[in-house]
């Protein structure tokens, strides 16, 4: 029997996407996972995130730094959404959770990239196994894949204070962190809430 990794490596060369997929012992289950494995950034890490709608399954690509926000996702496909079952998953993909890949897919499914990938000159996908990961340049995916990038990621928690602000500051601002003794304050400039 073959395996999801030489599943994918043929399906990917059918395609003409050219890949060089990365076994890892450890294992690549999850995006943190994944980023330890690889040694990248979690953001870097492609989740190929299976939705059911109640007509049809749509795929979204998003970065393991990120949740989908179901609102959007289903704003974007006009329909509720919700996450596919695993069995639902393996049908239509010919790939098991954890090791799914982005394309290769038995049906091709309509797909959406977070755009905050793009942010990267490389991601790193799952190449069909839980322990396997390839490397991707973000505008390559989106021509394999014919995904339209978009915003439908829930938003980070941002803590209004001046800590956040100076730790976030390029660093070619140079400006010095108070004593972190010192209780956090909001910044009145903000108009702080
Ligand atoms: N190999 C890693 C990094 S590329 C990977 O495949 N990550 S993943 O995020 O694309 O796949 C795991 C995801 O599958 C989880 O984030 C979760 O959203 C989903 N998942 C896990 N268990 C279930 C389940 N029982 N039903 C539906 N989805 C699930």
């Amino acid at each position: 029997m073959t395996t999801g990794f030489e599943r994918f490596r043929a399906a990917a060369e059918e395609l003409r996407v050219p890949v060089e997929p990365v076994r890892y012992p450890a294992g690549t289950r999850t995006a943190a996972e994944a980023a330890a494995a690889v040694g990248c950034d979690v953001g870097q890490i492609v989740k190929s995130l299976v939705f059911a709608t109640p007509t049809k399954l749509v795929l979204a690509l998003t970065s393991g730094a990120n949740q989908v926000d179901t609102d959007c996702l289903g704003e974007l496909t006009g329909e509720e959404v919700s996450l596919a079952d695993p069995e639902t998953v393996r049908a239509a993909t010919g790939f098991a959770i954890g090791g799914t890949p982005p394309f290769g897919h038995l049906n091709p499914l309509p797909v959406w990239i977070d755009e905050n990938l793009l942010d990267y000159d490389t991601v790193w996908a799952a190449a069909g196994t839980p322990d396997s990961c390839f490397p991707i340049d973000p505008t390559q995916l989106i021509a394999a894949t014919g995904a339209t990038p978009a915003d439908f990621v829930q938003r980070q928690e941002r803590e209004h204070t001046g800590r956040w602000l100076v730790e976030n500051m390029p660093s070619g601002l140079n400006l010095e962190l108070p004593d972190r003794s010192e209780p956090d304050r909001p910044v009145p400039f903000l108009g702080g809430n």
